[in-house]
Order: structure tokens, then C-alpha cells, then sequence
């Protein structure tokens, strides 16, 4: 089966501001061609069938500029399931995600990061060095199917970034299954540099958890949220729940 979705990213309030000032950037079409399918992934070290698009989970990030329009070309090689993905804040600037709406395909890695940014010449009200992406779930081993019919199943694990670390020594997991020393479930890492500034984009998709995201030893400024800029303030840890 092959959907194509069109998703125009239009802000009204943006073209107004923009003709009384210069003329409009052109706005690009952006193609995205995806292979939904199953594969045998450990993000946690635990071997599990996960859901990727073109191999990976999470899936590709989107990247866009106000005004873009995005068509995704999504091939579904499920075999015996739909798929239905849903966007959010397409029509906005901002940090958001896209992810699975059939069954429970986007609790088993069907899901995203969408970037949508200011065309060159406009700048945010703020300033940063470097920029990273997290996104945060919850993540299961039981099979979408077996997960569905266990609805109550204690949460096993978390992911930033698509990576975690379920404990292989707990009772009950399967030695074969879980292997701590694979490098698909190394952590997420990330390497920053004193006194540079950090723009973290940061999205939840947890279906069940509402997490405290913090970083030791550092306070976060919070810029914006929801795809609106807000009057800055510092914070220890950002409690943030599910999309
Ligand atoms: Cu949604």
C-alpha cells in the first residue's frame, strides 16, 4: 500500500508579516520516500520485533522551513497491519512528533521528530551554540499483539533518543534475548563543550509515563513550548507527559 500525504505548512499571521516586509523566501517541496516494516531491534539490549521505517526507530527526523510542503511516500511492508500515522503541529513553528495511530504500532518504535524552522534571514529570539534532538518513550518487550492483550503490563523500559538499557540480569528475561554488550543499546550520549549554549528540542511519546527530564548538575532555560516561544525561565527538571 502506498499513501501519499500532503502537508502544507502555512502560516497566515508568517505571509502577512513577511509581505509587509521583504519578499517571501520560496517555500521547497521536501520529499521523504519510507519502508515501514518489522525488524529484530535491542534498543534496550533486549532483542525485540520493533517497528522501523527505513531500518531505524526512531524513524527519520522531518526537517522543514515555514511555508514548506512535505509529501511522504510511505511504502507499508507490515504484511497483516495498516498503518496511519498522525502529525502534529504541522502548521507551526517548532519541536514535534509524528507517530503511529494503528494498534500499537508507535508504542513499538513507529515514530518521529518533525523540525520545522524559520527560513534563512529570520532568526529565534534567543541564541545557541549547538543544537540536539531527544525524544523520550516508554518501551515494551512484548510483541504489539501479546502487548495489547496484556494491556496492563508493567512498563519495562525507557528510551531517549532510541536508546536505553533494560537490566538483562532481571528474573524473567530471556538470556538469549538480552545482551548487555551490544552496541545498538550503548546510552545515548552526548558531548558538549563549557560554557557553549545547547538548544535541546525535547518530545515525549510515552503511553503510559509522565517523566522528569533533567540534566545533573545544570539548570535549563525554557524557551518554548508547543510551537510558541514563551518569556524564558529556568527550571531544575521538566516534568513532561505524553503527546
Ligand atoms: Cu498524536
Amino acid at each position: 500500500m502506498i499513501v501519499f500525504l500532503f502537508l502544507s505548512l502555512l502560516s497566515v499571521k508568517y505571509l502577512y508579516d513577511r509581505l509587509l516586509s521583504d519578499p517571501l523566501p520560496v517555500p521547497r517541496i521536501r520529499h521523504y520516500k519510507w519502508e515501514v516494516k518489522y525488524e529484530y531491534k535491542s534498543p534496550d539490549c533486549y532483542k525485540i520485533l520493533a517497528i522501523t521505517i527505513n531500518g531505524q526507530t526512531p524513524g527519520p527526523t522531518i526537517e522543514a522551513q515555514l511555508n514548506d510542503t512535505i509529501i511522504v511516500e510511505l511504502k507499508n511492508r507490515l504484511l497483516a497491519e495498516m498503518v496511519a500515522v498522525h502529525w502534529h503541529g504541522i502548521h507551526q513553528l517548532g519541536t514535534f512528533l509524528y507517530h503511529a495511530h494503528y494498534g500499537l504500532q508507535s508504542e513499538h518504535g513507529l515514530y518521529g521528530m518533525i523540525k520545522v524552522s524559520l527560513p534563512p534571514g529570520d532568526s529565534e529570539p534567543y541564541t545557541y551554540d549547538y543544537g540536539e534532538s531527544i525524544i523520550l518513550v516508554d518501551w515494551y518487550h512484548k510483541s504489539t499483539y501479546e502487548h495489547w492483550t496484556l494491556l496492563n503490563t508493567l512498563s519495562l523500559g525507557r528510551r531517549a533518543s532510541g536508546k536505553g538499557r533494560f537490566n538483562c540480569s532481571t528474573p524473567g528475561s530471556e538470556a538469549n534475548l538480552c545482551n548487555a554488550t551490544n552496541p545498538e543499546c550503548s546510552p545515548h550520549a552526548m558531548t558538549v563543550v563549557p560554557r557553549k549554549t545547547y538548544r535541546l528540542r525535547i518530545g515525549s511519546l510515552t503511553s503510559l509515563s509522565a517523566l522528569s527530564f533533567e540534566i545533573e548538575d545544570h539548570n535549563m532555560t525554557i524557551v518554548g513550548t508547543g510551537g510558541h516561544n514563551v518569556e524564558p525561565f529556568i527550571v531544575k527538571n521538566l516534568f513532561i507527559y505524553s503527546s
